[in-house]
């Protein structure tokens, strides 16, 4: 029943996917599972073809937008029925770096896998991002950088993380164009993700959900 939905998100058809939504609602479906196996699964599909290159940025942000869409609707409905989201991620792009498009679009796959995001922005500094952490109960500190020249900043930040006693707690995930495996393990970041998708795969992993 949820085969409808999903490929109705994966057309980025907002107008569908809201019906569905609504109509699920009415035959008394709990939002849980509207959002599980409709929703996010619909994103997952996505996601999945974005690896492959079977679909690109285009297809993936209309997408998004559907699954936004859906999303909105069940908001209220969620709240309400204590749902929790799966963890909360700050995620940024460094300092000296002002690329922010891979960074969206990560943000909305995290979003449409049920993560709390909360995004903040171009530029950040490490000081920044420990406040942040800090302040907001984190789960997993995601860094994104398109610059050789402002890839040492993540280090700059984990590095950070260790002095104020943070990395117990909270998980360090890194991904951007020129940023590797090796690079990511050089820094001691607990995880990297080559693109968007990968990215909500190793929040899971590093979560255990
Ligand atoms: Co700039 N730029 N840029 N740029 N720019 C690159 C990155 C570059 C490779 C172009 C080139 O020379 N061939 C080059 C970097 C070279 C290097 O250091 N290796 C470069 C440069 C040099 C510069 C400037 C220095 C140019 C100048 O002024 N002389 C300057 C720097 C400004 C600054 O940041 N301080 C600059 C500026 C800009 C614009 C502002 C014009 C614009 C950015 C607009 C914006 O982002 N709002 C821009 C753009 C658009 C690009 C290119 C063309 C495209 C980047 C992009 O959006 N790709 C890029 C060349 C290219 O890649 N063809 C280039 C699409 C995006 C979906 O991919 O960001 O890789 P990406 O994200 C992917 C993955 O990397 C991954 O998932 C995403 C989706 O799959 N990912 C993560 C990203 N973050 C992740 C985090 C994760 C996990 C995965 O976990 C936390």
């Amino acid at each position: 029943m949820y085969e409808q939905i999903k490929k109705e998100l994966g057309k980025g058809n907002i107008v569908k996917v809201k019906e569905f939504v609504e109509s699920f609602l009415k035959e008394s479906i709990s939002p849980k599972e509207i959002l599980d196996k409709g929703l996010i699964l619909g994103m997952d599909m996505i996601g999945n073809k974005f690896k492959k290159n079977e679909v690109f940025i285009p297809e993936v942000m209309i997408a998004a937008k559907a699954m936004q869409a859906g999303l909105e609707i069940l908001a209220p409905y969620l709240a309400e029925s204590g749902v929790k989201p799966v963890g909360k991620i700050v995620l940024g792009t460094v300092k000296g770096d002002l690329h922010d498009i891979g960074k969206n679009i990560v943000a909305m796959m995290f979003k449409g896998a049920g993560f709390k995001i909360i995004d903040c922005g171009i530029d950040v500094s490490p000081r920044d991002f420990i406040d942040l952490v800090k302040n907001e109960d984190t789960n997993i500190l995601a860094m994104s950088s398109l610059l050789t020249t402002s890839m040492p900043a993540m280090g700059e930040v984990i590095k950070l993380m260790k002095a104020e006693g943070l990395n117990a707690k909270v998980k360090t995930m890194v991904g951007g164009a020129p940023v590797t495996q090796g690079f990511a393990d050089k820094i001691g970041a607990d995880g990297y993700a080559e693109d968007a998708s990968s990215a909500v795969d190793k929040a899971r992993e590093l979560l255990g959900v």
